[in-house]
């Protein structure tokens, strides 16, 4: 069977680029070519070419891995993305990214392009742990393996920080306005902190740098969201099967997708609003209900199932006593919710059930409990806080505090960049090592001994249930 390419002679019923692919030229570079950005923003991306043409191609870069971007270049950049749901499959071929490059055999190239003054935009999704954020103070670990190499070497960078000084410096030395920063990893104020790191980093080789990142920079918030498990067994063959065509970056997702963006560009963007994104002034209601109930119950649903033996998010979601769980772990949740414009939060998780429960996701529950030291903060226990200081008991957060470190001890050591601080607090006894942990629980939980008391009760029951 053929392999997919700009020039496959697709069936009818596959929805491809709408405009012509052979006029787009670069205009964003997007850092961290995974399977969420690919069904995501790039998706996103073709809908607003399709809608408003303009010179707003991708580039993708690739920090670490060489593979994904071989496979871009054998495809000329296209590639499938199948959405299923109860109505069946359905598949769209994207054409929005134009060209792939691994930054580990192409640095001089990846900073010659943050340099190119077509590039107006530079998008992320690295995932959490690799900003190099102190979870102390919010701003630069500079113990981090990536920002250690990146103060050492500016001029080579190896991490998404370095990377994105080193290019803002390069634009300034050449008098070119700075690239827009777009975060779209799963972060509170996702813009704010990469904002921070930044001229964190920048102030360290240059003081003038970081006085004009920060005068002249921008840095939008956005939240995101569309469920996009890593490529399964099958996902190749279905999407031969819709497309006639080989294609070894095929995708499978949910048909549901949402963008909030902060409107707050250096110098003009796609009209991703093409696609469904909703631009405002501010993302933090949004961001915040996103990261609570959608993947705070996401965590909750991970250990759930790792400690039950339940592969997938949907085998946890058949069993009742589990969704009965996800269920007041949203309503807790709910409870440390302002009002989100436009949107009801009741509806809003009813469909969060249903998206969970999609049979035809298989959404494993090991991708999701990976890096809790990274995830929970924002998603468990910062809510605890604030439904600790509103007189709440916040009992819900305990619970999957408790399953988080029954998970820890029963399957470490886990994969987690504080892996190896983890297995040593678990073969400590109680939780008390855990809450010892630098910078990983925020104080007022640390302090608060009838909370922690739950953590405790629950994980005793987890124990002497065998999980
Ligand atoms: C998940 C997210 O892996 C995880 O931690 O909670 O990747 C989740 O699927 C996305 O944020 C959905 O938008």
């Amino acid at each position: 069977m053929e392999r997919l390419s700009p020039t496959t002679a697709l069936p009818a019923h596959v929805q491809r680029p709408a405009y012509d692919r052979t006029a787009l030229t670069p205009g964003i570079v997007h850092i961290g070519l995974g399977a969420f950005h690919r069904a995501h923003q790039a998706v996103y991306t073709d809908a607003a070419l399709a809608a408003a043409f303009g010179p707003w191609g991708i580039v993708g870069v690739s920090l670490r891995s060489t593979d994904i971007v071989q496979e871009m270049h054998a495809q000329g950049g296209f590639y499938t993305v199948v959405t299923r749901d109860a109505d069946g499959d359905t598949a769209r071929v994207i054409g929005a990214e134009i060209d792939a490059v691994a930054a580990t055999q192409q640095r001089a190239r990846v900073l010659a392009l943050l340099a190119d003054p077509a590039i107006r935009i530079v998008t992320l999704t690295v995932s959490e742990k690799a900003y190099g954020i102190d979870p102390s103070t919010g701003g630069l670990d500079p113990a981090h393996p990536a920002v250690t190499v990146d103060l050492a070497t500016p001029h080579a960078p190896t991490g998404v920080v370095g990377v994105l000084v080193e290019g803002l410096a390069r634009r300034r030395a050449a008098d070119l306005p700075p690239f827009t920063v777009l975060c779209c990893d799963n972060l509170p104020s996702n813009g704010r902190l990469v904002r921070r790191l930044v001229l964190d980093m920048a102030e360290r080789r240059d003081a003038a740098l970081a006085a004009w990142i920060a005068a002249k920079g921008r840095f939008p918030s956005s939240m995101v969201d569309r469920i996009v498990p890593a490529a399964a067994e099958g996902t190749r063959a279905r999407a031969a099967a819709l497309i006639g065509a080989q294609d070894r970056l095929a995708l499978e997702t949910e048909a549901f997708a949402q963008w909030v963006i902060e409107d707050d560009f250096v110098d003009g963007r796609p009209a991703w609003e093409a696609g469904g994104a909703l631009f405002v002034t501010d993302v933090a209601p949004y961001e915040k209900m996103k990261l609570r109930l959608l993947n705070g119950s996401h965590s909750l649903i991970a250990y759930l199932g790792q400690l039950h033996g339940l592969d997938y998010v949907r085998d946890v979601m058949a069993l009742p006593e589990h969704v009965a769980r996800v269920r007041a772990h949203m309503e807790a949740a709910a409870a440390t919710l302002d009002p989100v414009p436009g949107l009801d939060l009741a509806a809003y998780r009813a469909q969060l059930v249903a998206r969970f429960a999609n049979p035809a996701i298989a959404h494993r529950t090991a991708q999701i409990a990976m890096d809790g030291t990274q995830k929970l903060p924002q998603r468990i226990f910062a809510p605890a806080v604030e439904a600790l200081a509103s007189g709440g008991d916040a009992d819900a957060f305990a619970y999957v505090t408790a399953l988080w470190l029954a998970y820890v001890r029963r399957m470490g050591p886990v994969d987690d960049p504080r892996a190896a601080e983890l297995a040593a607090a678990a073969s400590q006894t109680g939780s008390a090592p855990f809450f010892a942990l630098p910078g990983l629980f925020p104080r007022e939980l640390v302090s608060a001994n009838g909370w922690r008391q739950r953590v405790d009760a629950h994980l005793a029951t987890l124990d002497a249930a065998g999980r």
